[in-house]
């Protein structure tokens, strides 16, 4: 008997914004011998990508991408080309002032790539967006193609094919996290979350599941990366109740979690990234009054590099009765261990604050990156072992895997990530 394989129905897909997500996206689809069009505003992407190189860090990414560029299976353009499918993976920042979401470049992606939209064609919006974003990018792709019809206005019927489906994977684990973890998935109708589906489907082993709506898989995605923000509140709050009442913080938790159904996470310097320090903010923006709980979270979360400030301030006048005296050793500036990304990190905001107020010296140490940013040009960047012999006061901000296997240097220590004390 003939054994007939169903034809894989995308042979050409575009992925539009080729960052963090976007470009290990296209890398995916483009390993599994798809042909991928990245599409990207920013020259020097363009340039790198198609030299087989990549502009972030991430690991494994790289080897990807070199091989798939190679074999002519992705190709990066500033201009968008037609497609069967354009995945639209763009910043969604807030506005400044009153963190509401700013959805210029989702407008933008939607307005270039509508002139190459075909019948039949799947649009699908990657970008972590508040509730309503993929109904307005619907919206601004039908006002640019008033010639094709779309799900909002013909239902099933329509040319073109709409669907959210949030990314979810974790920086430093997304080429993993891309494959094995679950995908949600919101059509604007049932047939385009079908296709989208299908599409995913490509390279993920992780289940598909389908949203009744665009706005709930929106509203999932806010919801995940709020409830990791309230809890690292719920931390970050011990910390600071923990520190009045002269108790150790991480041996409270280590304790508190021997509990069966509790799991308290770990307190910091702050929450960074460009996620959860900035999605539960489209959810406050859309409820004001409701979202209490996640609007207080972001509160205990953004004060939190003030607190640190407030403790190195204390240690100066402990220490030295003259500020210039003193030298500061910071360790750690992204925004979480082991990667480069400085993104809304607080080890940054308060690495910025200590140069622009302290009078001594302020040695930085940053495994991860090769220079300091211009902005704290003013400090040096260093060893650990310059750091610990240089300085009488040790901030430490993130929890890198060199700084674990690090012995506590003498002198005074804030440690706001506890790895020091297990060292001691
Ligand atoms: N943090 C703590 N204590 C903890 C855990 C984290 O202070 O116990 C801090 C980190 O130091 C960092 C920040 O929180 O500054 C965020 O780090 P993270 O590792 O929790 O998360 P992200 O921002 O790298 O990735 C999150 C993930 N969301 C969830 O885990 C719910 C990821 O799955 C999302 O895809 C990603 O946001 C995103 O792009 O939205």
């Amino acid at each position: 008997m003939a054994y007939l394989m169903t034809p894989h129905p995308f042979n050409r897909i575009s992925v539009i914004g080729l960052g963090y997500i976007g470009l290990p996206t296209c890398a995916m689809f483009a390993s599994r011998g798809i042909e991928v069009i990245g599409v990207d505003v920013n020259p020097h992407t363009i340039s790198t990508i198609n030299r087989g190189e990549i502009h972030i860090i991430e690991p494994d990414l790289d080897i990807v991408v070199r091989s798939v560029v190679q074999q002519k299976y992705l190709r990066a353009t500033l201009t968008p080309e037609p497609a069967q499918a354009f995945l639209v993976a763009v910043p969604t920042p807030f506005k400044e002032g009153n963190h509401a979401p700013d959805l210029r470049y989702i407008e933008a992606a939607s307005k270039a790539i509508a002139p190459v939209l075909e019948s039949g064609n799947l649009v699908i919006l990657e970008s972590t967006s508040p509730v309503g974003a993929t109904e307005a990018m619907a919206g601004w792709l039908a006002d640019a193609r008033p010639d094709l019809t779309f799900p909002q206005s013909h239902g099933e019927a329509s040319d073109i094919r709409i669907a959210h489906c949030p990314e979810r994977v974790l920086p430093g684990k997304v080429m993993q996290e891309l494959i094995t973890n679950d995908r949600v998935i919101g059509g604007m109708t049932a047939k385009c979350s079908a296709m989208a589906a299908r599409l995913y489907k490509t390279f993920v082993t992780g289940e598909c599941v389908i949203a009744s709506t665009p706005r709930v898989a929106e509203m999932a995605k806010l919801a995940e990366n709020s409830f990791r923000d309230v809890n690292i509140a719920f931390a970050n709050e011990l910390s600071l109740i923990c520190d009045k009442l002269s108790i150790d913080v991480w041996e409270l938790i280590g304790l508190a979690n021997r509990h069966p159904r509790v799991n308290i996470l770990q307190p910091g310097p702050g929450v960074g990234g460009h996620c959860i320090a900035v999605d539960p903010w489209f959810i406050v923006s859309s409820a004001p009054d409701e979202a209490k709980l996640i609007r207080t979270s972001r509160e205990v979360n953004d004060s939190k590099p003030a607190w640190v400030l407030a403790k190195v301030r204390d240690a100066i006048e402990a220490t030295t009765g003259n500020a210039a005296d003193a030298t500061i050793a910071i360790y750690g500036l992204t925004f979480k261990p082991d990667i480069d990304d400085m993104r809304e990190s607080p080890a940054l905001e308060i690495a910025h604050q200590l140069v622009n107020s302290h009078d001594g010296n302020i040695l930085i140490v940053e495994p991860n990156i090769k220079e300091l940013p211009v902005t704290l040009q003013s400090a040096r960047l260093v060893s650990l072992d310059e750091a610990a012999a240089e300085s009488s006061i040790h901030l430490m901000l993130v929890d890198h895997t060199d700084f674990k296997s690090a012995l506590p240097p003498s002198g005074v220590i804030i440690d706001t990530r506890g790895i020091w004390k297990a060292n001691k």
